[in-house]
């Protein structure tokens, strides 16, 4: 079926023409007109409450919203992903990140092969090394048992691991210390194993290229570090794992590929913390915890792939995003979770939405002429409300919240978890309604301070309420967001898995090196600014 371009397509024009009706209605009129819009436009599904009533929609917004996913070809992206298509255009690759949570008997084939024994095959060998560490049966090479786990990875091999071990610390082996590694910068290396033991340390190389520079680069350094300490080759087998699909640069590494944990190319890495990337986690909060936490992606894969577009979650999360980004010109979103556990999800969600989604062109290559994924940034509530709230609340952008909670606290004490919670729904209540010039006159505020004192309110929110942090709740969020990010791209046209935008910054880098590194003057044939700059740098870290 021929798609026609985003902005010629019939839903897209009604969307613009609703638009103009819709985007000066205000929040406050929607609830008026409807006493029970509350309840009307929030969904419950996957043991989670999801509130959009908060959003400057009607039903017909909704409606509109809808047969726009549907004329782009939803419905047949959402089939084709699912069935192994290689809708990873330009790197000609399978998106599978839904196989990685696939159950034991599923069928999902890939070039002639059913990829769902793989998975398990390495679930299985994750789940055996992990339960070696965790029970103190992996000695390392004196004979100590390992205390300390250190992931080296960047981009998709870092963020999921870290976000998902300080999510679920909760759940974690209090014994064992886990740290992360990903900056080329030496003080992330240093840092980070300053005060352990070589004898007690693991080191899990997570790299699925096993070629990036930085994380190679952390990996050697931490082989000196080792030897220097341990002494003999030998001692690497014992403290070096490795998580990748290139078993050949495992092997030149030193790394017994006894001991790598392997996993494909139809896992992008921003989409694998799931697959062996997640050994780390695994290690933290044990083999079962994180089965629980592949149920919890799985119930969302599901619910993505069988509910109508109506009650299905992420498409809505998708669709939403997609009115405030084109229609709003809104250039953000803000996520904010009210858990304290949860402080690293909005930088490993600026990786999923980003990257995915930051892309100039359709698929075929034209450049389009509208607007792709806004920018998502956010900070654990509350305490960004001390801090940026100010400029969501009565600032000159528009920008559409996330607001994320539970039930249920992780850690009962006293009133904490009721005085945070007062907190999410005050905030989605001032954002939506504000507070007019007249309410806050009639409160006694002098006239010459009563615009400063208004709320224009009208800001957008959605609420998603989990009875409590768990693995699989963590799942189930991850999953929403990545399948919000497909919808957003499916409607888009473009390709959410590929990062081609990372590319050349790295090339120059490498053609920089041996000229910052080199002996004597070299040749520089940058632009002035570029020459100008390294020529500086040389002088005064001494090396002319
Ligand atoms: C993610 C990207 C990127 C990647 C890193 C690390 O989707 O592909 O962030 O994860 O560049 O790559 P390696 O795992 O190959 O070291």
């Amino acid at each position: 079926m021929d798609i026609l371009p985003l902005t010629r397509r019939p839903s897209w024009r009604a969307l613009q023409a609703h638009f103009e009706k819709l985007h000066t209605v205000h929040l406050r009129t929607l609830f008026a007109e409807d006493p029970r819009r509350g309840e009307r436009f929030a969904l419950e599904a996957l043991g989670l409450y999801f509130d959009y009533s908060k959003h400057r929609v009607t039903e017909e917004t909704l409606r509109l919203l809808i047969g726009l996913a549907e004329e782009s070809g939803l419905r047949r992206r959402i089939d084709a992903m699912f069935g192994g298509e290689k809708i990873n255009v330009t790197e000609q690759r399978a998106v599978l990140h839904v196989a990685l949570r696939a159950p034991k008997g599923a069928t999902i084939v890939v070039d002639g092969e059913n990829v769902v024994p793989q998975v398990h095959a390495v679930l299985e060998r994750m789940a055996a090394f992990a339960e070696r560490i965790r029970n103190g049966n992996w000695r390392g090479h004196t004979g100590k048992p390992i205390r300390n786990i250190v992931n080296i990875g960047i981009g998709g091999s870092d963020l999921g691991p870290v976000m998902a071990y300080e999510a679920l610390r909760f759940y974690s082996r209090r014994a064992l210390t886990f740290r992360f590694v990903s900056n080329v910068d030496a003080t992330d290396f240093v840092e980070a194993t300053h005060d352990l033991d070589q004898a007690e340390t693991l080191f899990i190389v997570s790299s699925k290229t096993f070629t990036t520079l930085e994380t190679m680069t952390n990996a050697r350094t931490a082989r000196q570090w080792c030897l220097q300490a341990l002494g003999d080759e030998s001692a690497i087998a014992k403290h070096f794992v490795a998580v990748s699909t290139n078993a050949a640069e495992v092997t030149k590494f030193g790394i017994d590929t006894g001991n790598m944990f392997g996993f494909w190319d139809w896992v992008g890495g921003r989409y694998s913390m799931d697959s062996a990337i997640g050994l780390s986690t695994m290690i933290a909060i044990g083999p079962q915890q994180f089965q629980a936490m592949l149920d919890g992606f799985r119930a969302v894969d599901e619910h993505f792939r069988s509910t109508p577009f109506e009650r299905n979650i992420p498409v809505l999360m998708g669709l939403l995003s997609i009115w405030y980004n084109n229609f709003f010109g809104a250039q953000t979103v803000a996520v904010l979770p009210y858990e304290q556990y949860l402080k690293r999800f909005p930088a490993y969600l600026q990786q999923l939405t980003m990257e995915s989604n930051g892309k100039q062109v359709t698929l075929d290559g034209s450049v389009v002429d509208y607007q792709t994924s806004p920018v998502y940034w956010g900070e654990p509530g509350t305490n960004g409300q001390h801090s940026f709230y100010q400029l969501i609340h009565q600032g000159t952008k528009l920008i559409p919240c996330d607001l994320i909670g539970f039930a249920k606290p992780l850690h009962s004490v006293g009133r904490h978890h009721d005085l945070l919670m007062a907190n999410v729904f005050a905030q989605a209540e001032a954002l939506a309604f504000g507070k007019p010039a007249d309410q806050v006159r009639a409160e006694g505020v002098p006239q010459a301070l009563v615009a400063h004192r208004v709320f224009e309110g009208n800001i957008p929110t959605t609420t998603l309420l989990a009875e409590r942090l768990t693995p699989e709740t963590l799942g189930k969020l991850v999953a929403l967001y990545e399948h919000s990010v497909f919808t957003q791209g499916a409607v888009w046209g473009i390709n959410s898995f590929d990062q081609w935008g990372v590319e050349l910054g790295k090339a120059l880098a490498q053609r920089i090196v041996p000229e910052l590194e080199g002996a004597g003057e070299p040749e520089l044939r940058h632009d002035s600014s570029t020459n100008a700059l390294i020529r500086r740098y040389r002088r005064q870290r001494g090396s002319e």
